[in-house]
């Protein structure tokens, strides 16, 4: 279904991606911090036991690699895995279990994550457990092992993902085994699920298969509740394969909002343009239906140049970074993902094929000093509400742009887009809710010269704060204040300085009105 599950209480319309957490670190953040600043859910890393890589060293991606549903991976065991998800269902945060169905892993014969024994070679995963009849692969493909052409819907779904063994999501047993894990996340208390590599199963399956799974849990969801499903689906124009394909089960990635948002962003084009982002009138944005769409500026695999890659901004670029998110929390379109990262040192050279490329793109979360190699290290909070540096999680999502953006997001509901103004380049204004009746308004200066306008905003007379540069802490605002008018005009003099003080964004909201 399309419906996120929020919990009741008090309205929450995005979620953060805690990429490669462990569920100690995530049951403690919805807890103090997700929960209290309104994010609605948490997609967290594949929970099931994975692959145990040695070569690279414990890359992030081995996760994408099951040997078995049982739920003992690099984030932690099934008691852990449980504690989370009944602490942050009871802090109104949902969980999101990102599902890797389409495939087993490729790493030859080994131990998983949780002491099941397998051999990709033949196909034998004892733990689950699946036999060769139950993979796909010994269909006759057009296509090489390993090396998917695109152009073909049967190769890229009956073949090898990168040379993963091609699960047969169709046949009795697969469908047996897959339907109990998603039954045992359910019954857990999870509310939602990523369908990893949806492109590479064939929707009539896929569709069965999650039609087949129990609902939700009663004890924090409604009677009948059906899981939140949303297909990753990388949806490029030059192939057969679309997104809306996948739109039956749930919603789907769109790929396209963060590239042209970033591409906007970084002057590519003019954020003038944005005024009709994927609202499908005349423009060529042909991105998905909103009302169907997950919404993000980057994700995991392509921050780091997996999945289609492409000039996407992220962390690195903290300036634009904000802008985007700011410009994504307050616009309209899709249920959107803020990503939360960890550092690493990337090394740019020549791989074995002679590709360009960041080297080190495998390499896993900070570890824990003094655990064994591939131990995850905890999130450490700071004094200020971040995110410790030094041991390496970045945690976009307490950033106070990002964070206060999620609360300007819930403010604006579905509130329409209103009273956009722009100077037809890298200046833009916008408030959500009715013409004369806003509830939020934004105004944003990508440019190298000051802004300085008078701008009509709908919202009631009086002093906001803005929540870009400040909080609203006990009736007080820490950053700057903005006055609306009778008229509803503001002024929005937004310097163009670069510094790390200096977001060149003003956002407000009745929530935040002093
Ligand atoms: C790793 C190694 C490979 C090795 C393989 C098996 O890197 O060299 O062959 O193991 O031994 C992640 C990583 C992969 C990793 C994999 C398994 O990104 O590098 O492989 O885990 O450990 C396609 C799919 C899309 C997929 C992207 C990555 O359509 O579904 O590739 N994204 C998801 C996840 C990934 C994950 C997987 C799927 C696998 O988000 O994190 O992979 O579970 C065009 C096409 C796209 C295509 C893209 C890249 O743009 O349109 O459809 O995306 O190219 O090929
Ligand atoms: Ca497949």
């Amino acid at each position: 279904q399309y419906d996120p599950n929020i919990a009741h209480g008090r309205p929450r319309s995005a979620y953060v991606h805690l990429f490669e957490w462990k569920w100690t670190d995530i049951a403690l953040e919805c807890e103090r911090f997700l929960g209290p600043k309104g994010f609605a859910a948490v997609q967290v890393s594949p929970p099931n036991e994975h692959a145990v890589i040695t070569n690279p060293l414990y890359p992030w991606w081995q996760r994408y690699q099951p040997v078995s549903y049982k739920l003992v991976s690099r984030s932690g065991n099934e008691t852990e895995f449980i504690d989370m998800v009944t602490r942050c269902n009871n802090a109104g945060v949902r969980i999101y279990v990102d599902a890797i169905i389409n495939h087993m892993s490729a790493a030859g014969m080994g131990v998983g994550s949780a002491g099941s024994s397998f051999n990709s070679n033949e196909k034998d995963f004892p733990g689950v457990p699946y036999g060769p009849r139950d993979f796909t692969d010994d269909w006759e493909c057009t296509c090489k092992d390993g090396k998917i052409d695109y152009s073909v819907p049967a190769c890229v779904r009956n073949c090898r993902l990168s040379g993963l063994p091609d699960l047969a999501i169709y046949k009795f047993h697969t469908r047996v085994m897959l339907r109990n894990y998603f039954n045992k996340l359910v019954q857990i208390g999870v509310a939602g699920f990523r369908v990893d590599a949806a492109k590479h199963m064939w929707p009539i399956h896929l569709n069965q298969l999650l039609a087949s799974v129990n609902n939700l849990n009663t004890q924090w969801f409604p009677q009948n509740s059906r899981p939140f499903i949303y297909s990753e689906v990388i949806n490029q124009p030059n192939e057969p394969i679309t997104a809306s394909e996948y739109t039956d089960s749930g919603r789907v990635t769109e790929f396209g909002y963060g590239k042209a948002l970033s591409h906007a962003v970084l002057k590519g084009q003019a954020l003038a343009n944005l005024r009709t982002f994927g609202d499908g009138t005349g423009d060529n944005w042909k991105m998905i239906n909103g009302a169907v769409a997950v919404s993000f500026v980057d994700n995991h695999d392509n921050q780091r140049g997996h999945g289609g890659g492409g000039n996407i901004l992220t962390f690195r670029q903290p300036r634009e970074y904000k802008i985007a998110n700011a410009f994504m929390l307050a616009h309209k379109y899709g249920f959107p993902q803020v990503m939360s990262s960890y550092n690493w040192q990337q090394n740019y050279g020549f791989d074995s094929e002679g590709v360009w490329k960041d080297l080190n793109d495998f390499i896993g979360p900070p570890h824990a000093a003094g655990s064994p190699p591939g131990t995850t290290a905890s999130v450490v909070i700071t004094a200020d509400g971040s995110c410790d540096r030094r041991v390496g999680w970045i945690c976009e999502h307490r950033w106070r742009q990002i964070t206060n953006m999620v609360e300007f997001r819930n403010v604006a509901g579905s509130g329409d887009q209103v009273h956009w103004w722009d100077n037809g380049i890298n200046k833009i204004a916008f408030g959500r809710g009715a013409v004369g009746a806003t509830t939020a308004f934004i105004a944003i200066n990508n440019e190298d010269n000051r802004m300085n306008e008078w701008l009509v905003t709908g919202l009631p007379a009086g002093i906001y704060c803005d929540v870009i540069s400040g909080n609203l802490v006990n009736g007080d605002c820490t950053g700057r204040r903005i006055q609306v008018f009778q008229d509803t005009k503001a002024l929005f003099d937004i310097s163009n300085i670069y510094s790390d003080n200096n977001d060149p964004i003003i956002a407000i909201h009745v929530n935040a009105k002093l």
